[in-house]
């Protein structure tokens, strides 16, 4: 079991971290390097050894993130590809095999409330697509917590021009581009990539959207046929569409090897375009975690997991969805499915 940790300025530290039963792996990243800047060896091999030091094991790198001149495919892109495959080899050499990277344009995850109340008086990430209408761009991204980047005003509107040219089939080209140049060197030096899927996992402010639902990942596994193109199986960002059957998709992918991480939460579906993230069982949203997860086993997946995005309990302030404690109860429920799982069939 796994646990994401956004380094030395995480309010979550690794020596509470190391007291959660069972979990071993952190899940983390360099968060002050430029994007499109190339990772050394040396800072890598520096978080590495201080996630020894704290008694675990750094198991994932979430994320390097792609830069947009390759997501736009503009000429510059194959010096910041040539540096994203040296950031592979970088983190290959400090000994961590699996890459969790998005390909959403833009934006990564975006909700329209950071701190929806519920009933038992916990807060909890939400969306909702008429919310989004509402959001002023003219005055840049501000600050959400969780991406890479921040942009002003300026750039902000200078992307979203730059992306009229992009439509999806514009941006399947450009992954395929990006990923036909990077995933033989992740093969050459044993680092698994995995694609998170876009979340929410549908077009907002216009911006093309494709890693959605089955087709999706179907396609993107033959962009490049390699077990090193793989996925981050994120039951959160797939579960918010009715039409994906994720016990099927986790089953399926993982059987074809290409599931390498696990990103586990679960959530609630409020309406068309609408949803609310609530506890890890299965019992409190739609997603049925206890059947994923069964189908995950079946599938021979055996990578890192992680329990993903809690709600602030207890009264912890912090990183919206990244508190302790209830991410905390999630892994421990969802070590205890698991187990069930094994012990059931050994
Ligand atoms: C949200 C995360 C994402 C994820 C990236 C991976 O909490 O799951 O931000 O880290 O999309 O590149």
């Amino acid at each position: 079991m796994t646990f994401r940790w956004f380094g030395e300025r995480d309010p979550v530290t690794l020596e509470r971290v190391r007291q959660i039963p069972g979990v071993t792996g952190i899940v983390s990243a360099l968060y002050d390097v430029p994007v499109g800047d190339a990772w050394s060896r040396e800072r890598l091999q520096r978080l590495a050894d201080a996630v020894d030091r704290a008694g675990l094991r750094l198991a994932v790198i979430e994320s390097i993130p792609v830069h947009e001149d390759i997501k736009l495919g503009r000429p510059t892109r194959d010096r910041f590809i040539d540096n994203y495959a040296e950031s592979i080899r970088s983190m290959s050499a400090a000994g961590v095999a699996v890459l969790c990277y998005n390909f959403m344009p833009v934006f990564d995850w975006m909700r329209t409330d950071l701190a929806m109340r519920l009933p038992d008086g916990s807060t909890t990430l939400a969306y909702d697509d008429r919310a989004l209408a509402s959001i002023d761009l003219s005055r840049g991204t501000g600050d959400l917590p969780g991406w890479a980047t921040a942009y002003d005003a300026r750039e902000l509107s200078a992307l979203l021009d730059a992306y009229r040219q992009v439509d999806e089939g514009r941006l399947w080209e450009h992954l395929g581009y990006f990923l036909e140049r990077v995933v033989p060197v992740a093969v050459e030096c044993g680092v698994r990539m995995a694609i998170h899927p876009d979340d929410p996992p549908w077009s907002i402010f216009g911006l093309p959207r494709i890693i959605t639902d089955c087709t999706a990942l179907e396609r993107l596994k033959s962009l490049v046929e390699s077990p090193a193109n793989g996925i981050t199986f994120c039951t959160g960002s797939l579960g918010v569409r009715r039409d994906n059957d994720l016990p099927a998709m986790a089953r399926r992918f993982a059987s074809m090897g290409r599931i390498h991480f696990a990103h586990c939460r679960n959530v609630r579906i409020d309406g068309e375009r609408r949803f609310h993230e609530v506890p890890h069982p299965s019992p409190f949203g739609d997603v049925n975690m206890a059947a994923v997860l069964a189908a995950l086993r079946d599938g021979g997946f055996d990578g890192p997991m992680r329990p993903d995005h809690g709600r602030m309990i207890w009264g912890e302030t912090g990183r919206p969805g990244y508190g302790l404690h209830d991410r905390a109860l999630g892994a421990t429920y969802l070590q205890g499915v698991w187990e069930g799982l094994t012990a059931r069939s050994d």
